[in-house]
């Protein structure tokens, strides 16, 4: 054990190295090849995602933030005072930032997020923007079970909040059992507030997936690139294409990898075959309507409370409550 430690070649394995090694090796070993979306987001992919929510096409940061600012004071009648505040793949809090300006005083704000890195960072930031609220930052994959900091389970109620259309990137089940386990953390009289990106025009959506400046496609290709450096990969990058595309009977757009030509590719030791145009599937992004998700969220115990959307129909904020 010491001497392979030591090692330079054998890097030992944290938790979470080799659940993205045992991931990405089951998604190319499967039958389509399929990778999860939340490995978009190592420190490039994060950065190529703040590029994308800038982008002309991209229209549901604009409009989540834009509600956000103008309904902000509506959403918060929600939140009781000396509640806390438990934020779902937080990323950088930038939309908490708006929220907390709306609330009252709270008991803490709770940022969730697999990166701890970037929560402990912007958790600094926010102590300092907001001097008496409590930020106590949790590193978790919001898609497991997690213990909330002991101020947060103290407070009298809890108010989930899961911005950014990150639900969109769930199968209908997978977000159905997101919501039922908010449910089970927040407790008796929670309120959840979702940002959910609603169904509309093909073009639009398409536009949106397929930049002209093509920074979603290098934000795609990064998988890649990940998996060459941690797993060691020998994925060609100039041999593989991004295409992305609404898929209007499943109301979701997809994105895949599609490999231009036949060719082997090793990874992690193993070996894996493309066929020509053969694809790797790397994300889905459903689209709801205000319906579908009350009824997604009905079923896993959640009364719908409220819904903000811009006046172009693009984009909703919906709350829902759990009876106390
Ligand atoms: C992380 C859900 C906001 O599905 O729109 C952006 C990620 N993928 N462009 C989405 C993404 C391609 C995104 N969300």
């Amino acid at each position: 054990m010491v001497a392979l430690a030591r090692s330079p070649r054998i890097q030992p394995k944290t938790d979470e190295s080799s659940a993205f090694e045992a991931d990405v090796l089951a998604g190319l070993h499967a039958t389509p090849k399929r990778l999860p979306p939340k490995y978009f987001y190592d420190g490039l992919g994060s950065q190529l995602f703040e590029r994308i929510t800038e982008l002309p096409e991209y229209y549901p940061t604009r409009c989540e933030m834009r509600i956000l600012r103008e309904q902000g004071a509506d959403i918060a009648k929600l939140v009781p005072k000396g509640a806390a505040l438990v934020e779902f793949g937080s990323g950088s809090s930038k939309k908490a930032r708006i929220l907390l300006r709306a609330l009252p005083p709270l008991a803490a704000y709770v940022p969730v997020d697999i990166c701890g890195e970037m929560i402990e960072q912007e958790a600094r930031e926010l102590r300092l923007d907001f001097p008496g609220l409590k930020v106590l930052p949790v590193t978790a994959d919001i898609t497991r079970e997690f213990v909330l900091p002991q101020p947060a389970l103290t407070a009298p109620v809890r108010a989930g909040f899961f911005p950014g259309s990150t639900i969109g990137n769930f199968e209908p089940h997978e977000a159905a059992a997101f919501l039922r386990n908010a449910a089970r953390i927040l407790g008796a009289g929670a309120t959840l507030i979702v940002g959910a990106d609603l169904i509309k025009p093909a073009e639009v959506l398409n536009a949106a997936y397929n930049d002209a400046a093509g920074v979603t496609a290098r934000f795609n290709l990064n998988l890649l690139v990940r998996i060459n450096r941690e797993l060691r990969g020998t994925f060609k990058l100039d041999t593989f294409e991004h295409h992305a595309f609404y898929n209007r009977e499943r109301n979701r757009v997809e994105m895949h990898l599609a490999s231009l030509k036949r060719q082997k590719v090793k990874v992690a030791g193993e070996s894996v075959d493309f066929r020509a145009g053969e694809t790797i599937h790397t994300e889905n992004s459903y689209k709801y309507s205000v319906d579908s998700l009350g009824a997604l969220a009905r079923g896993a115990g959640w009364q719908p409370a409220a819904v903000w959307t811009d006046e172009r129909g693009y984009f909703s904020i919906q709350a829902f409550t759990l009876a106390k």
